[in-house]
């Protein structure tokens, strides 16, 4: 539909209700909410987003470095930098916290979510990795909710591309609780292109895997999951920030400092008031 068609009612008969939908942060969050995925521009500069860039393979490297190339690869674990925003990099704490992404996740997710986990996600030129299996982002769970509990945040650091495995979805799998056949999925899974600086997001039960990257270049994103603040973080980012002076009250609580279980009776008392 071109942009001038957008103006014009579509024709309909017996239609008593219609949503509307604002703004296209609105319209990506209700696509997100029929089909289980959307895709949105982060608004990045062409400078900010070669900055990024520079700051992931800066990280990798020295990831690598600290970590071991060879243990991490016995593990499977080579193409993933786990929690980049706490290793002292500040655009991985930015990117978090994006302002345009936390409306949409604000849009999804009914009261406080926090940041779950950051991942950096490399899909290698002509080799499998981690990502390549279906998923969800809450894995393990097989069960439907009526609304988002937690949404990943794909950011493409790289244009997806069908040549370069881009992320394949299976649209509406957020809302089966059981992981489709296979023939399913071969028959109606769909690949999602977006250009470098964009976010693929999708409801985090919606099931996804990386696409073979036939290219000759790795193709690199960062991957985000924000969720009710029940689901625990996959490393603990609110150990990893405490005491760090640096952040905002709105990241703070994003990070999931105040979040933590009271550790006893006392503790949880305090935090209700008890003097
Ligand atoms: O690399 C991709 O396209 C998918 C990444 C992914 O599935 C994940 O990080 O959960």
């Amino acid at each position: 539909m071109s942009p001038a068609d957008a103006a014009v009612p579509l024709a309909r008969y017996g239609v008593l209700d219609q949503a509307t939908d604002a703004d296209a942060l609105s319209s990506a969050a209700a696509q997100l909410r029929r089909v289980g995925y959307c895709v949105i521009d982060a608004g990045l500069s062409a400078a900010e987003l070669g900055e990024l860039s520079a700051a992931f393979d800066r990280l990798h490297e020295r990831y690598l470095a600290v970590h071991g190339a060879a243990r991490m690869a016995a593990i499977d674990e080579h193409n993933t930098i786990r929690a980049p925003l706490l290793q002292g990099e500040p655009w991985f704490v930015r990117l978090a916290s994006w302002p345009r992404m936390l409306a949409l996740v604000g849009q999804l997710i009914t009261g406080r979510f926090i940041l779950n986990q950051q991942n950096g996600v490399i899909n290698p030129s002509g080799q499998a990795y981690n990502q390549g299996a279906w998923h969800r982002d809450l894995p393990y769970q097989h069960f439907v909710a009526d609304r988002p509990i937690a949404v990943n945040a794909l950011f493409c650091l790289d244009e997806f591309r069908a040549d370069n495995g881009a992320t394949w979805v299976l649209p509406g799998s957020h809302t089966q609780a059981a992981f489709a056949s296979d023939a399913d999925l071969k028959q109606h899974a769909v690949q999602v292109s977006a250009p470098a600086g964009a976010f693929i997001v999708l409801d985090a039960m919606t099931f996804h895997c990386g696409g073979v990257n036939h290219s000759p270049r790795a193709r690199r994103a960062i991957n985000h999951v924000y969720a009710i603040p029940h689901i625990r973080q996959q490393i603990g980012l609110s150990a990893g920030f405490a005491g760090d002076g640096s952040l905002s009250a709105q990241q703070r609580s994003l990070f999931g400092l105040g979040t933590e279980e009271p550790r006893s009776i006392d503790e949880y008392l305090a935090r209700r008031g008890l003097q």
